[in-house]
C-alpha cells in the first residue's frame, strides 16, 4: 500500500476557548438562555464570562466545534494527519489553545490578529444539557486573505478531505465556498456539519449555496428540525429530513451524497442519495453515572467519523468510530479525549 499522505484532512472553523462550569437554572434564566443550545453572544451576555470564572469555578478548556472534531480525528489517526484553520488572537487564551492542540498532535494554522481577543465560549452545564454562548472575537476575522496565502493554499491543495464546521457560516461563507468548489473540481470529499439550529435557521442562504457541494452532511435531530422549518419541509421528523438532505441537487456526480442525523442516545440515521432505505446505527451504550458532560459529544462523533473516512473504512465502521469517540468524550471534562490514548 502507498504511504499515507500527511495532512489529508483539512478542517476550518472558529477556534474558541471554552469557559465551562456546572451551574443552575437561575444562571440560565439570568442570561435568558436555553438549557441545550448554542448561540452567538449579545451585549447582555458579556458579563457571563467573568461570572462563570469568578462564581462558578469555571475551567478553561480548548473548544471550537470543528477544532474539537479535528483533535478527535487526529486522536485516532497517525501523526500529522490533520490540519485546522481559523482565526485567533495573540493572548493567554490562544496560548492555552496552542498547548491543547499540541498535546493532541493537531497542526493549527491560525490567522493571528493581535488586535483582537481570542474567541471564547461560555459553556453552562446543567445535568446532561449544555448551553453555549460564543463571543467570536478574532475568530470572526477569518477570511480569504488567510486561506489564499500561498503557504495555506498549498495545504488546501494537498488535502483530500475538507471538514467545515457550520458555525463558520457566521464568519466567512466565501472561505467555505472556496473549499467547496476546490473539492468538487478535484473530486475531493467535502464534509459539512450543520452545527446548531440557528445556522440552517438564520444563515439559510449561505447554507443553501453550499448544499450542492456536500458529499457528507452531518447534523443532529434539532438541527434537522430547524432545517425542515426554514425550508418549509412537510415533515420535521429526522427520518424524513435525512432523506431530503441526501437528495438535494449535487454538483459532483462522482460521489453519492450521504446524510447523517444523530439523535442523542437514539440510533443515528443515515440516508444515501438515490437510495430508499434509511440505515440506523445504535449508539454505544453508557451508564448515565459515567457521563461527565455532553459538551462536544457531537464534535467527537464527527471526529471519529472523519478518521474512519480517512482510513478508508466502510460507512458503517466510520459511523461506529464516531459513536465510539463520542462515548469516550462525554466521560471527560468538556470536549476532550482520554489520555493515555484508547484504541478503537
Ligand atoms: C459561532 N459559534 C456560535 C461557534 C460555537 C462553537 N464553535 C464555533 N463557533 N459555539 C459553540 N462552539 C463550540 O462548540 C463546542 C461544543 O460542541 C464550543 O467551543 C464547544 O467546544
Amino acid at each position: 500500500m502507498a504511504a499515507r499522505k500527511e495532512f489529508a484532512l483539512l478542517a476550518l472553523e472558529n477556534p474558541l476557548l471554552d469557559i465551562q462550569a456546572q451551574a443552575d437554572q437561575a444562571l440560565l434564566d439570568k442570561y435568558e438562555l436555553k438549557a441545550n443550545d448554542a448561540i452567538l453572544a449579545e451585549e447582555k451576555h458579556i458579563p457571563l464570562y467573568e461570572e462563570l470564572l469568578n462564581n462558578y469555578d469555571a475551567k478553561l478548556i480548548a473548544g471550537g466545534a470543528a477544532q474539537n472534531s479535528a483533535r478527535g480525528a487526529q486522536y485516532i489517526l497517525p501523526p500529522n494527519s490533520v490540519v485546522y484553520l481559523g482565526g485567533a488572537g495573540d493572548d493567554k487564551y490562544s496560548a492555552i489553545l496552542k498547548d491543547a492542540v499540541k498535546q493532541a498532535g493537531l497542526r493549527v494554522e491560525y490567522r493571528v490578529d493581535p488586535k483582537e481577543k481570542t474567541g471564547r465560549c461560555g459553556a453552562i452545564i446543567t445535568g446532561h444539557n449544555r448551553s453555549l454562548v460564543t463571543d467570536l472575537g478574532a475568530a470572526n476575522h477569518y477570511g480569504l486573505d488567510h486561506l489564499k496565502k500561498p503557504e495555506i493554499w498549498s495545504l488546501v491543495e494537498n488535502a483530500e478531505v475538507y471538514y467545515i464546521g457550520g458555525f463558520h457560516f457566521t464568519v466567512s461563507p466565501p472561505a467555505i465556498m472556496e473549499l467547496a468548489k476546490q473539492a468538487a473540481e478535484h473530486n475531493k470529499t467535502f464534509v459539512l456539519s450543520l452545527s446548531a439550529p440557528f445556522i440552517p435557521q438564520f444563515f439559510k442562504e449561505v447554507v443553501d449555496a453550499s448544499a450542492p457541494y456536500w458529499d457528507y452532511i452531518i447534523g443532529n435531530e434539532t438541527e434537522a428540525a430547524a432545517y425542515a422549518e426554514s425550508h418549509d419541509l412537510p415533515s420535521k421528523e429526522p427520518k424524513d429530513v435525512v432523506k431530503v438532505l441526501a437528495n438535494l441537487p449535487k454538483e459532483n456526480g462522482k460521489r453519492k451524497r450521504v446524510a447523517i442525523v444523530t439523535q442523542g442516545t437514539e440510533p443515528t440515521l443515515v440516508a444515501i442519495q438515490g437510495e430508499d432505505a434509511i440505515q440506523e446505527f445504535p449508539v454505544h451504550a453508557i451508564e448515565p453515572a459515567k457521563i461527565n458532560d455532553t459538551n462536544g459529544a457531537g464534535d467527537a462523533f464527527a471526529g471519529g467519523f472523519l478518521a474512519g473516512l480517512l482510513e478508508g473504512k466502510s460507512l458503517a465502521t466510520s459511523i461506529d468510530m464516531g459513536q465510539w469517540l463520542a462515548k469516550l468524550s462525554i466521560q471527560e471534562l468538556g470536549p476532550s479525549y482520554p489520555f493515555p490514548k484508547q484504541v478503537y
